[in-house]
């Protein structure tokens, strides 16, 4: 499904809500006959200024809250990593903070237009309309940071990838420099990936796709990237590691677990490999989701280090790929593995 977040727009901060509501306020024109009294024109005329500002005002904010996905009722996988994302607590208070000002402003509203009927003289009308964007200023300003707030989060809450749930979702896990995003980058359609030389490059889930020819037609394999992860207790994981986890959580049907068996990702083996026993104990789901080895940075590696990381994790000759992400090296035999996975007995 596409990301709910997405048509969570850009929100105004409370200039911005002040300076349109005043401007459409202060071009509108009551309906008045030219003949009626000065007394009554004042009256009428700002009596609708005022109006008008209220009314742009509340239907702006009701947008606003309108926004917002409701979190408690979206898809597990959005709703939680909405809630690593951003604290939903504080979400919910400043949308109900903003929607506490409506009453408020009724009661501005509902304040001046009976004090415009009590007026002797047409410049007190003017006057009264002052007050009243006095107000409302104040009550609009004072939810600045809220407004400020609402379109910090929008940014993150923007970025979560849009999963189809009908298609298979493979993910790309390990410890942070090791060349995650580097392979998926090189076999999937994203190419917009950031690849950099140190650690925790990558914030958020990217995602890309690998397109197979199923019995004619063409099936999207969703390829997820995900942030590095260390071996520590969840407790300590901050919420970019915390991303990963729920990636492989709920919506992996196959996990390729990337080893750097050299010293260059500036982590050593045996972290990567306590890192990846608990991802084979809690994730696999019992042996239910396949869990793929890969070696990367075969340039670098020395045959030493290779057959260290082989007889720690008790592997066979072919059960690992050994890769360069650089040069896309071997990559070929993952992509024909997972092709071959999906496609199935044609
Ligand atoms: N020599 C060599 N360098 C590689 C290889 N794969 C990746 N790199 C380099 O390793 C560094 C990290 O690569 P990334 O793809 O950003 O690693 P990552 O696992 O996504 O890192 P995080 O997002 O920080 O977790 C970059 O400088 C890459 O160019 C490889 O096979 N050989
Ligand atoms: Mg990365």
């Amino acid at each position: 499904m596409k990301n709910p977040f997405d048509d969570f727009y850009h929100v105004p901060n409370s200039k911005e809500l002040l300076d349109i509501a005043f401007k459409r306020s202060m071009k509108s024109s009551a309906q008045v006959s030219k003949n009626a009294p000065i007394l009554i024109k004042a009256k009428k005329k700002e009596s609708k200024r005022i109006k008008v500002a209220i009314e742009e005002l509340v239907s702006r904010i009701l947008k606003i809250i309108k926004l917002v996905p409701i979190i408690d009722e979206l898809p597990d996988f959005y709703r939680e990593l909405a809630s690593i994302l951003v604290d939903i607590d504080e979400l919910k208070l400043t949308l109900g903070k903003i929607n506490g000002i409506l009453p408020i402003l009724n009661k501005i509203e509902r304040e001046h237009l009976s004090k415009l009927s009590r007026i002797e003289a047409p410049k007190e009308g003017d006057q009264i309309r002052r007050s009243a964007f006095g107000r409302i200023s104040s009550i609009i300003n004072k939810q600045n940071n809220n407004l400020e707030y609402l379109n910090k989060i929008r940014g993150s809450l923007r970025e979560i990838p849009s999963i189809d749930y009908t298609m298979p979702c493979i993910v790309f896990a390990g410890y942070p420099n090791v060349g995650k995003s580097s392979i998926v980058k090189n076999i999937s359609t994203n190419k917009k990936i950031e690849v950099k030389e140190y650690p925790f490059t990558t914030k958020k889930l990217n995602m890309g796709h690998i397109e197979i020819e199923k019995r004619f037609n063409k099936i999207r394999i969703q390829c997820l990237d995900t942030p590095g992860i260390l071996d520590r207790p969840m407790a300590k994981r901050n919420r970019i590691e915390l991303q990963a986890i729920l990636a492989l959580s709920l919506i992996s049907d196959l996990i390729l677990f990337v080893f750097d068996p050299t010293p260059a990702s500036g982590y050593n083996v045996e972290s990567q490999i306590e890192l990846y026993n608990e991802i084979k104990y809690n994730f696999s789901k019992e042996g239910q989701i396949e869990l793929l080895i890969i070696f990367n940075k075969m340039d670098l590696a020395k045959e030493t280090e290779i057959q260290y990381l082989r007889e720690k994790l008790n592997l066979k000759e072919n059960e690992y790929f050994l890769t360069n992400a650089l040069t896309g090296f071997n990559l070929d035999k993952i992509v024909s593995h997972i092709k071959e996975r999906y496609r199935g007995n044609e």
